[in-house]
């Protein structure tokens, strides 16, 4: 009887964790075709890397306890909202925007809740804009409403917070005041090099709108 216990809750687990597979999976189709299209409107790759992830049952359980919750399956629906998550990194800061308006107007896309990180910086430095959505996952026998932890940054951004969560599990969360200060001073320089690069952009852009009706002439030949 345990045996068939056990086997019941792995297919149980399975097909919890499947429906958030698919869920990223609409995501990323959505996050592929914005990218695609946006490339060749704009004449550029407003995306440098997507990753996603489901959430391991391991750091699920973690979570749950440390943060002192109800262990089942059903509590990880509700409390968990970063089960299914996704990361865009993108070349600049107005492309983060763009990307999460572009997101945010489609029909099947239940925006929950917005994080602006990058307006409002966490304590330890971090920046990134955070779109918590919902999306219809259509199954063989229901609909299920999944929810998908969109995290869209910048390459700085995304330097920054990978080493930072390095440096933060190794010390245990615990980081010792002087790293943490240096830390936030890093997240600054990060800060500062993204608006330089956006400046550069814009002048670019300006240079390319200067010259475009020549070049695009020329492309037409
Ligand atoms: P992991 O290991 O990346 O999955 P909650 O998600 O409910 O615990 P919170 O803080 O309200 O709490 O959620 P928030 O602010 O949306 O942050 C969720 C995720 O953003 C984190 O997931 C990290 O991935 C990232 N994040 C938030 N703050 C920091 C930070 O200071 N440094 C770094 N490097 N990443 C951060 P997890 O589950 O905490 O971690």
């Amino acid at each position: 009887l345990q045996l068939q216990q056990l086997k019941k809750l792995k297919q149980e687990m399975t097909r919890f964790l499947m429906t958030y597979q698919f869920a990223l999976d609409e995501i990323t189709t959505k996050i592929e075709i914005l990218q695609q299209e946006f490339h060749y409107m704009n004449d550029y790759n407003p995306i440098e890397h997507v990753s996603s992830r489901v959430k391991s049952p391991e750091s699920m359980l973690t979570k749950l306890m440390r943060k002192n919750l109800p262990i089942s399956l059903a509590s990880m629906e509700e409390h968990l909202t970063d089960i299914a998550g996704v990361r865009v990194t993108c070349s600049f800061v107005s492309d983060i925007y763009e990307i999460s308006r572009m997101l945010q107007q489609q029909k099947d896309v239940d925006v929950l809740e917005i994080k602006d990180y990058i307006q409002e910086p966490k304590e330890s430095g971090y920046q990134s804009l955070h779109l918590l959505v919902r999306v219809p996952v259509f199954m063989s026998d229901r609909t299920k409403y999944v929810c998908v932890e969109i995290q869209i940054r910048t390459i700085a951004m995304d330097f920054w917070a990978s080493l930072e969560h390095k440096i933060f599990y190794k010390y245990n969360r615990d980081v010792p005041d002087r790293l943490r200060q240096e830390l936030q001073e890093a997240a600054a320089s990060a800060a500062a090099l993204d608006r330089k690069m956006e400046k550069l952009h814009l002048e670019m852009k300006e240079i390319k709108e200067e010259n475009g009706p020549e070049e695009e002439a020329f492309e037409l030949l």
